[in-house]
């Protein structure tokens, strides 16, 4: 017979609050029935459909941590749940979640002016305003720190130019948070809010993808933007304001990644029950059963662990080392179990009507975005030697 804890060894259920699986049913019934029926046709289209952001809004899952403005005020651990449901279903829409939430939502309510947060905020957080994130450069990518993206002084603002690449959502945002170096203060890196419309700016799209279809990606060029003093984020400057950000998204991938994993490995468990070759179900034999035992055992330690980082968030006692190693565990591990479970599905596991090879490929972006697999090693690295590897 089936053990009762099979999908859940360890218990995690039990050790949420009630909240917190109310949160996480609604979140996982709202992504069963209104995002999974339409995923393979907007992956194989290549199409983001900005109302998904408006549903993500009308059901509070934007900014969800946020207290006020219009937001839910719920936990870290509640958000990585909600990250997990809607990964299950795509990284993709995960992707547009996170970079609304933790990317732009996050840095105007931690570095905002209190304008700036009644301006944007609660606009953000139904879903009818897009943000986007301007971090990655085509000459800065795992090293932001050498961005080119300038920042002059001029009467009453600033006029930056330079190009983002590679940002999710650009194309459709309505607001990006663009980072540069501002050469009234020594070239430190701070934060602009630019608008559409403002003269200069363009989000051309980038196309050709083979991996998160289903978000939109695009570049943000900077000819000469002039923006306003009041676009400025007051609250910070330096490096550590981008990588704040990076912080509760990368700890919202570590439990997405978990969610994309899982579907897989469910997947792949129901395949080998049903599909019989040589007289047996291939779920009969040691090699399918030792491949789903892995699976089982690395979402379980994962999601044990992002579970622990998110209680320390809670509780404010977070490293941002801790979210390092959650993020490259999950994510390798979960591209690992997607690798594995599109081979155990043979010819079918190469059809997106398997859902599991699209998996597999957004699975490759999330290893590299926010701090690539190898960058979070040598982070990691740094943190229990002292020494610094990067250059
Ligand atoms: P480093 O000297 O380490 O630090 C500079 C300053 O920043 C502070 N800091 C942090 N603060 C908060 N949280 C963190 N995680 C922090 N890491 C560093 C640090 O204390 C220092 O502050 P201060 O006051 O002393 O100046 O800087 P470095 O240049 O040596 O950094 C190296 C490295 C590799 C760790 C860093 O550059 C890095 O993380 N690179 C990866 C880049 C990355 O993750 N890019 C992501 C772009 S956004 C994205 O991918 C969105 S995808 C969205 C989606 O669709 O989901
Ligand atoms: P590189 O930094 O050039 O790295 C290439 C390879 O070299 C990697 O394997 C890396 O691990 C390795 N490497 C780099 N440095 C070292 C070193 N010192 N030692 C050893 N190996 C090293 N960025 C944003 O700002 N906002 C977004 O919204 C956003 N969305 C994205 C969406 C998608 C679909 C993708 C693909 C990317 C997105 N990114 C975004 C950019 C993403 O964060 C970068 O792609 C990532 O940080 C890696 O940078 P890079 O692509 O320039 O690779």
């Amino acid at each position: 017979s089936v053990n009762p804890y099979w999908q859940d060894m360890l218990m995690l259920d039990a050790q949420l609050s009630d909240e917190e699986r109310m949160l996480r049913d609604s979140a996982h019934q709202f992504c069963q029935e209104t995002l999974q029926p339409g995923i393979l046709s907007a992956n194989r289209e290549g199409r983001f459909d900005p109302d998904i952001m408006r549903r993500f809004g009308d059901m509070g899952l934007l900014g969800a941590t946020i207290n006020g403005y219009d937001c839910a005020g719920v936990s870290y651990v509640a958000y990585g749940l909600i990250a997990r449901e809607v990964e299950r279903v795509d990284s993709g829409y995960r992707s547009a979640m996170s970079v609304q939430s933790s990317l732009v939502m996050h840095p105007i309510y931690q570095f905002g002016s209190e304008e700036q947060k009644q301006k944007y905020l609660p606009e953000l957080a139904s879903g009818e305003m897009i943000g986007c994130f301007g971090l990655t450069e085509p000459n800065a990518g795992s090293d932001p720190a050498s961005m080119e993206t300038r920042a002059e002084p001029v009467a009453g603002g600033y006029r930056i130019s330079g190009s983002k690449m590679w940002i999710t959502n650009s194309p459709i945002a309505d607001i990006c948070v663009v980072w540069a170096k501002n050469t009234a203060q020594d070239n430190a890196i701070c934060g602009f809010i630019l608008e559409r419309g403002m003269q200069g700016l363009s989000t051309p799209e980038i196309s050709g993808k083979l991996s998160l279809k289903a978000s939109i990606t695009g570049e943000i060029v900077m000819d000469e933007v002039f923006v306003p003093e009041q676009n400025r984020l007051p609250g910070v400057s330096g490096l550590k304001g981008p990588f704040s950000c990076l912080n509760m998204a990368r700890y919202g991938i570590a439990w997405g990644s978990m969610g994309a994993a899982e579907f897989c490995w469910h997947a792949a468990r129901q395949y080998g029950l049903d599909r019989k070759q040589f007289g047996k179900p291939l779920a009969q034999t040691q090699l399918f059963q030792t491949k789903l035992a892995d699976m089982q055992t690395e979402i379980t330690l994962g999601l044990q662990a992002a579970l622990r980082v998110g209680q320390l968030i809670d509780t404010g006692q977070f490293d941002p080392a801790m979210i390092s190693l959650i993020k490259r565990n999950n994510c390798g591990k979960a591209l690992e179990i997607a690798r594995k479970a599109r081979d155990m599905h043979g010819g079918n596991g190469i059809s997106d009507e398997y859902h599991i090879m699209r998996h597999m490929l957004n699975l490759e972006t999330v290893n590299t975005y926010e701090g690539t697999y190898d960058i979070h090693g040598l982070i990691l690295g740094r943190a229990q030697t002292g020494l610094q590897s990067f250059f």
